[in-house]
């Protein structure tokens, strides 16, 4: 994955900037600070891409690009100009004649560049992952763009609010508020790529937290100081935007709403009409939904491997709706798609088959024409039941570009991320988008973060919920409380987005593990019993409130123990596992699966009668039946199982009740010689 990449700058700091970035990337950097360093790296180990940055201080840049080439066609070479004045004149040799792929000039936005870099990568890997890069680029710019403009109100807010503060210096609000307002600055500044503007920052927020200390001669002092770099900091404002504008120039920037429009999803469309797809893309569009447009089986194939997808929404294909069955099937067999949600479309005329639908896993049926509100309805409905899907992330930060920065961020890695503003609603906005992880804010109007996590923690759903909070404060205090609190994690304003993934991901799997772990079975990947007791219960309160039924179904694998003596253990563990791949990957992904225990599963299914389940389960064993299974020796052995059903409210109204006569089935079948699906009790014998 990672490549070799060759940094070569007489610049100290430019290399270990980037050096950081792309190592954050997973890449292996090689800096060398001279042509003579750089010569003898390339010459030692073969490298992936080489940066040169000019001019260095032995030789030439452009000598040495062409000496390079002379003896090395392959490697990819970027190079990085001291300004645009410098490569202006150079520009048509370095990219026909030397062959160089990227050609920029310093000051370089660290992120963008790292990312331009990766391009270079990602364009043999194809050429979505390199439009999604430039849509990426683009926004960020953009992000960059409007903050060069609101900069200069920024700092003359400021700059009120340090004239009123010195003017009473005695009053500690007026300091806080300059304190405040240079904080925010020094974070989203810096994180936005000015640098110099956000060092100043710093500055003032640390002088207006000594002041309070200082005698009123020291203090008139540092007020000086604080206003001159109050005038550096202008100055470097337009000098630094200046310097995004040059890297934007070229490029399109749109004027779009802060972060354009965050998508809550991504789904796939199959339909072989194409007029009804672009129908249903623009719906998505009014809804916020992705639409993946797919018109036949392999292209949804091949599209499901190149997008991440939330769902799939698959049109019965006219007379043959096995096709449709098929790459259902087909969709969640590919890796990572074992619980993606399922919806068919069908135009109405189509007779619904329950049996082979609930087997392929539909969560939901949906008739053409497709109005948008159903749509949505949809589209919430297959999301909310997508397990281990796409993570969700929370934002709760009061600067709204600070916000929008790091949810491009995370938006670009295909998380899905919502912004709040106001903290006092974050309650609320949990109930409506439960999160995985939790971005934090530590200094906003009327509440801390550090309060807003002790709250959280004090809830009982929230007490896993991963949070990182994200300040500028940096001294141990902070940190401390920080973990007082309650947080889980700890990043410094400005983000280096490198290492807000790095820890966003971490934490991530981090708690999904953690999750598994608790609460399924190694071997099958299932739920263990006591959670999954824990799902059935909430199944069958939900089935009463609705008065609707469901089905429940245990299941023993047949003569498992001849299976263990005969073929050994290890084979044994095989045959469970199958089973619980195979249960995995048919009927809905919203159905609950566990393992019993020993070689006992147990299924449930919301909706769904006995009869319509007998079938479909019989399919499965069917399907099961012809595993080859391959023994330690190597034989090829076959196996079943047995089942036995209790649906809810007719076989009775506790879960309780339902799994006694579940078993009491199962039973049933294996006495009548297994291999069989039983849905009723035996007619009592009569002598
Ligand atoms: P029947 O068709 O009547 O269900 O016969 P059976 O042999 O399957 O039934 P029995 O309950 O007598 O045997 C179950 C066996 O399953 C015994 C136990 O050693 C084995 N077993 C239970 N858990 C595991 C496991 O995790 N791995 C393996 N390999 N075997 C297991
Ligand atoms: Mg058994
Ligand atoms: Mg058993």
């Amino acid at each position: 994955m990672g490549k070799k990449i060759l940094l070569l700058d007489s610049d100290r700091h430019f290399r270990k900037l980037m050096g950081n970035v792309l190592e954050g990337r997973g890449h292996d950097v090689f800096e060398a600070e001279t042509g003579a360093e750089g010569r003898n790296l390339i010459q030692r180990s073969h490298l992936d891409l080489a940066i040169i940055c000019g001019p260095f201080s032995d030789e030439s840049a452009l000598d040495w690009i062409n000496t390079l080439r002379k003896t090395d066609k392959e490697i990819i070479i970027a190079y990085v100009g001291l300004s645009i004045q410098e490569i202006q004149p150079y520009r048509e040799r370095l990219m026909t004649e030397l062959g160089v792929r990227l050609l920029t000039h310093k000051p370089v936005i660290p992120f963008v560049f790292g990312a331009q870099i990766e391009s270079q990568f990602a364009s043999s890997d194809g050429l979505s992952q390199a439009s999604k890069l430039k849509d990426f680029e683009t926004m960020f710019l953009a992000l960059v763009t409007k903050y060069a403009r609101v900069l200069p109100q920024k700092l003359s807010d400021l700059a009120k609010s340090i004239e009123a503060a010195k003017s009473d210096s005695a009053n500690l609000d007026l300091l806080a508020e300059v304190r405040g307002q240079a904080h925010k600055i020094k974070g989203t500044g810096g994180s936005l790529g000015f640098r110099q503007v956000s060092e100043l920052m710093a500055f003032i927020e640390d002088s207006t937290a000594q002041m309070p200390d200082l005698t009123g001669e020291e203090q008139e002092l540092l007020w000086s100081q604080v206003e001159r770099k109050l005038l550096d900091a202008k100055e470097a404002g337009e000098l630094e935007a200046k310097e995004v504008a040059q890297v934007v120039s070229g490029k399109e920037v749109e004027d779009s709403p802060l972060s354009g429009p965050p998508s809550i999803a991504r789904i796939m469309v199959v339909d072989s009409d194409s007029v009804f797809l672009d129908t249903v893309e623009r719906l998505g569009a009014e809804r916020q939904v992705d639409i993946v447009k797919a018109t036949t089986t392999r292209q949804a194939l091949e599209k499901a491997c190149l997008y991440p997808l939330d769902a799939a929404l698959v049109s019965m294909i006219g007379e043959s709706p096995e096709e449709s069955f098929r790459l259902a099937r087909k969709l969640r067999e590919l890796p990572g798609y074992e619980t993606l949600p399922l919806a068919f479309l069908s135009g109405g005329e189509l007779i619904r088959d329950n049996v082979e639908a609930a087997h392929s896993g539909a969560s939901l049926y949906l008739d053409k024409p497709l109005e948008s509100d159903s749509l949505e309805k949809a589209v919430q409905h297959l999301v909310s039941i997508r397990q281990g899907g796409r993570p969700r992330i929370l934002i709760c930060d009061d600067d709204e570009f600070f916000a929008s920065s790091i949810a491009l961020v995370l938006r670009a890695e295909g998380m899905i991320v919502r912004m709040l503003l106001d903290p006092s609603k974050i309650l609320d906005v949990m109930q409506d988008f439960p999160p995985d992880l939790l971005l934090l804010d530590v200094m906003m109007p009327g509440i801390t973060g550090f309060e807003v996590c002790r709250m959280l923690r004090g809830v009982p759903r929230w007490q896993d919920l991963p949070i990182v909070f994200l300040t500028g404060q940096t001294g141990v205090d902070a940190r401390l409380e920080a973990f007082r609190s309650g947080g889980d994690d700890y990043l410094p304003k400005p983000v280096v987005n490198e290492e807000l993934l790095m820890r966003v991901k971490v934490r991530l799997d981090r708690a999904r593990l953690m999750k598994e772990r608790s609460d399924k079975d190694t071997i099958t990947g299932l739920l263990l019993r006591r959670a999954f007791s824990e799902h059935l219960s909430g199944m069958i309160a939900e089935a009463h409130r609705l008065k609707a039924i469901a089905t429940i179904c245990l299941i023993d694998v047949d003569h498992f123990k001849k299976v263990n003596d005969t073929y050994g253990h290890l084979a044994g563990d095989r045959v469970l596992a199958g089973l619980g791949q195979l249960l995995s990957r048919r009927f809905r992904v919203d159905d609950l699966r566990g393992r019993w225990g020993g070689e006992e599963f147990i299924l449930a299914f919301r909706r769904e009668s006995k009869e319509t389940m007998q079938k479909a389960i019989l399919r499965l064993l069917d399907e099961f039946s012809r595993i080859d299974f391959k023994a330690d020796d190597g034989q090829i052995f076959h196996v079943t199982f047995s089942g036995g059903l209790a649906s809810y409210p007719d076989d009775g109204e506790s879960v309780y009740e339902l799994l006694q006569t579940a078993d009491r089935r199962l039973y049933e079948a294996k006495k009548a010689g297994r291999r069989r699906i039983v849905l009723e009790d035996a007619v009592a014998a009569t002598t």
